[in-house]
């Protein structure tokens, strides 16, 4: 990283730096939240796995969408990428019922406008998947907002073309996914214009801090699913009678070794590709 670089945005796990006018440089760290807190323990290689299975993943949507994704660091948690106008909307699509859609749900029988049939469980599969953005709130939770709202902020057609695309994007991974015995419940992508106004995937995507990963064979609807890669941390909080605000507990050897060996196991599932191959070489990974 640069030293000189300007910090241009900083999520509660990555950071943005500008590289020149028109590159960022988007770094992962190895830092994880759970119950919306950022725990002082790091889980190593965790920014790496997620950096690279972003950048599978782009690779395999590029036919769908163009990204911005430029080039990998060798440090294989830093990658450069596009610059781009970025849209106001959290697209976030939804293929199972759980966690603020459930709520919205059990609130209104409806999900950002998408009413829904009755007796609905938390997390059961939907009969479609729906688009149910939201918008980035200054601080605390995004806001679930309805169709008119979302085509309101970037207009009726770009919205057209956001719900589509990111229909799309969530039905390749997501039956990819599922074959290799990982559902992707839900997903948030965040898309750019480029300077000829086309539509650009920028941020991330389909990794575990993105979405929800649940194994496959352990589904079971009527109850809340263990995450693939953050249940030993939750599971461990529980034990703790923590009340869930910050500063959030260190976690033991133990929790952070189990917890690591998840994070690769959703890597080399998903990418085939050997994690440590990874390490050695992140650019020529996904060629
Ligand atoms: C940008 N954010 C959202 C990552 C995500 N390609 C881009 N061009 C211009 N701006 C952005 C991107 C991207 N990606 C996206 N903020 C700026 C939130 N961030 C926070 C930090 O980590």
């Amino acid at each position: 990283m640069p030293e000189a670089a300007t910090h241009v945005g900083s999520g509660k796990v990555r950071e943005l730096y500008e590289l020149d006018g028109d590159r960022l440089l988007l770094v992962a760290s190895d830092r994880i939240s759970t119950f919306d807190v950022v725990l002082p323990t790091e889980i190593l290689d965790k920014g790496r796995v997620l950096t690279g299975l972003a950048a599978f993943w782009f690779a395999r949507t590029r036919d769908l969408v163009p990204n911005h994704l430029l080039a990998l660091r060798p440090d294989g948690r830093s990658s450069e990428c596009r610059r781009l106008g970025m849209l106001p909307l959290e697209c976030v699509v939804r293929g199972y019922l759980t966690g603020s859609g459930w709520k919205d749900y059990q609130a209104t029988g409806a999900v950002c406008g998408h009413v829904l049939a009755e007796g609905l469980r938390d997390s059961d599969k939907l009969p479609e998947p729906i688009f149910t953005p939201s918008t980035k709130a200054q601080e605390g939770h995004d806001e679930n907002i309805d169709r008119d709202r979302a085509a309101e902020l970037v207009g009726r057609e770009r919205f057209d073309e956001l719900e589509r695309t990111a229909i799309a994007l969530y039905e390749l991974a997501s039956a990819y996914a599922a074959e290799r015995g990982i559902l992707i419940a839900d997903t948030k992508f965040e898309f750019g214009l480029d300077p000829e106004g086309r539509l650009v995937l920028a941020d991330e995507a389909f990794t575990p801090d993105s979405s929800r990963f649940w194994p496959a064979d352990e589904y079971e609807p009527g109850r809340p699913q263990p995450s693939f890669d953050k249940q030993f941390v939750r599971d461990y909080c529980e034990t703790l009678g923590w009340d869930k605000t910050a500063p959030g507990p260190e976690l033991p050897d133990e929790v952070v070794a189990g917890t690591r060996a998840r994070y690769v196991e959703a890597f080399e599932r998903l990418t085939g590709i050997d994690f440590d191959d990874y390490l050695a070489e992140p650019e020529v990974a996904f060629r």
